[in-house]
């Protein structure tokens, strides 16, 4: 899919609301619109990257920063400590509905493993 018609890119542009709750240069985080916890963010590049299998080797910075951008909002959000989630789909059999990739960030209740 295209940046044009990227539903993350919009929200990183500005075009479609979100609740900002975190922001770098690289990494930009927002509330889920449905939250499977209760505390869920998605944290996401500003770069359009499709899945895991599109990051390039010259984006290992780039996704570096998003777990520096989960354990920032893991501290904010009271959830570092009783533990949370950091984890990425990739493609529609593991779930994945948004082709911009992103981390979900779970907290606020027990979390059980193996996911479904
Ligand atoms: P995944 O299924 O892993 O691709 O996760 C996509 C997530 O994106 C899903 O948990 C719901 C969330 N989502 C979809 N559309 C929007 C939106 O317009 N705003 C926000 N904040 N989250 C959205």
């Amino acid at each position: 899919m295209s940046t044009d018609n990227c539903l993350f890119c919009k929200i990183l542009e500005g075009e479609i609301p979100a609740e900002l709750i975190y922001e770098s240069d690289t990494a930009v985080a927002f509330r889920d619109i449905n939250p499977q916890a209760p505390i869920h963010a998605l944290v996401i590049p500003r770069k359009h990257i499709s899945t895991i299998n599109d990051i390039d080797v010259d984006d290992e910075a780039i996704i570096g920063s998003l777990y520096s951008a989960a354990r920032h909002i893991a501290a904010e959000e009271g959830i570092a400590d009783e533990g949370y989630r950091a984890v990425m789909n990739c493609n529609e059999g593991a779930g994945q509905s948004v082709f911009h990739i992103h981390l979900h960030v779970l907290g606020g209740r027990r979390l059980d493993w193996p996911p479904g």
